[in-house]
């Protein structure tokens, strides 16, 4: 049998996996491994390889996105990936995998296998309830998104790290995906609810006013180069157990507004109380709703400490510059939390949390388009406002 030697990219199957994890590491001395592709995910390849004790997870990147042939990118996206889990996880290591190799010539990064662990999409689907996840997600936010922004990081590493991690080509899906194509008709990867498209045509492709609070949120993913972000912090991102959380999959991640990542989380927990809501979980509901708010809380408590302790530039150490920059994200994921609400229903890419309700589907669909348009033109009237469900129910109230 002739030995594969990996000193040249090519896009493995399970076979190669296989042997490439037997030739380049001693995580298995056994030869008797099982490989199995796990990923469901729209970009790249997740195996996990095991010898029924120990058990990796090798992430590896081809030529095209796996959603699509369309999406042609650099398979150095992996190793962006696990670098920035690495920069993460110097603020957070617990709540990141622990990455044992990066592979700049395989397009791989072998990294902890969390099969401990539950998809929160799929957890809060079938109706668990974790009391402190508000806090765990509201500390994780902070931790990665504060100390990584001007106020900590000083000012040469963080234009170094910012170079490292420059992410155009991903970028550009989600400021086409997220930004601009959900609202206009003329994008065929928009895919809606045939009865969704009359007030689709009405309340988002035929709302100028709509349009240009979208394009003045898009001025800011283009333009502020805040915090090193995670992109793509949706509940398929995070991993749940009774012990904590785990973030995965920042692929998406560039120095980009801390608010977008703070902004998917609120989306996507609204999406798990929609859901929750039609199957009448009614205990899950009201603890969704209190986890949202303890998001928010321990954000803003925790970004303040971290702020008042640690920020080392005098001129902007000042606590009304610390208040107003708080404000100003929880200002932007609001906004970001109707963009992706929009996107994940208008646009291509949907959630299991929508796309797996029958009978209820459209009218969600329209109570979740409602409340994103408030979101997106008033996040301000929603910071202060006691309780973003207040106006949720509000909206619903207007759509019926
Ligand atoms: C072509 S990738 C489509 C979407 O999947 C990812 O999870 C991101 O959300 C992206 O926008
Ligand atoms: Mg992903």
């Amino acid at each position: 049998e002739k030995k594969m030697k990996f000193d040249r990219y090519f896009l493995m199957d399970e076979a190669a996996v296989k042997a490439y994890i037997l030739e380049k590491t001693d995580c298995f001395t056994d030869k008797e491994l099982t490989v199995s592709e796990i990923g469901d995910g729209n970009l790249n390849y997740v195996f996990r390889i095991s010898d029924g004790e120990t058990s990796v997870i090798v992430k590896h990147s081809g030529h095209t996105a796996r959603i699509s042939d369309e999406f042609i990118l650099s398979t150095d996206r992996t190793i962006r990936e696990g670098r920035l889990l690495q920069a993460h996880g110097r603020y957070v290591p617990d709540f990141v995998p622990a990455i044992y190799l990066i592979d700049e010539t395989m397009k791989c990064v072998i990294m902890e296998d969390l099969s401990n662990y539950e998809i929160l999409r799929t957890a809060l689907q079938q109706n668990q309830i974790y009391p402190h996840l508000g806090q765990l997600l509201g500390h994780y936010l902070a931790e990665t998104l504060i100390r990584t922004s001007d106020f900590i990081l000083p000012p040469k590493e963080k234009k170094m790290l910012q170079k490292e991690m420059i992410n155009p080509e991903l970028c550009e899906i989600t400021e086409g995906l997220v930004y601009t194509e959900p609202f206009y008709d003329n994008f065929s990867r928009n895919e809606l609810s045939p009865e969704l498209a009359e007030y689709v045509e009405q309340y988002i492709y035929n709302d100028a006013a709509l349009k240009r609070s979208a394009a003045e949120a898009k001025l800011k993913f283009l333009n502020k180069a805040e915090s090193l972000i995670h992109g793509d912090l949706h509940s398929g991102s995070v991993f749940v157990n009774a012990e904590g959380i785990k973030v995965i999959d920042p692929e998406f991640g560039f120095f980009g507004p801390a608010g977008y990542d703070v902004g998917n989380v609120i989306a996507h927990l609204l999406f798990a109380y929609a859901y929750a809501e039609t199957k009448g979980q009614k205990e899950q509901m009201a603890w969704l709703e209190k986890t949202i708010e303890e998001v928010m809380k321990t954000f803003r408590s925790s970004a303040l400490i971290i702020l008042q302790n640690e920020t080392r530039d005098i001129a902007l150490n000042d606590e009304s510059i610390f208040a107003a920059f708080i404000s100003e994200i929880e200002k932007d994921a609001y906004m970001v939390a109707g963009l992706e609400i929009i996107r994940r229903i208008v646009g291509m890419a949907k959630v299991s949390d929508i796309t797996l309700l029958e009978e209820t589907r459209v009218r969600t669909e329209i109570q979740l388009l409602s409340f994103a348009r408030y979101l997106i033109q008033h996040p301000d009237k929603i910071r202060i406002y006691p309780s973003l469900f207040a106006i949720y129910q509000n909206s619903k109230e207007q759509v019926a």
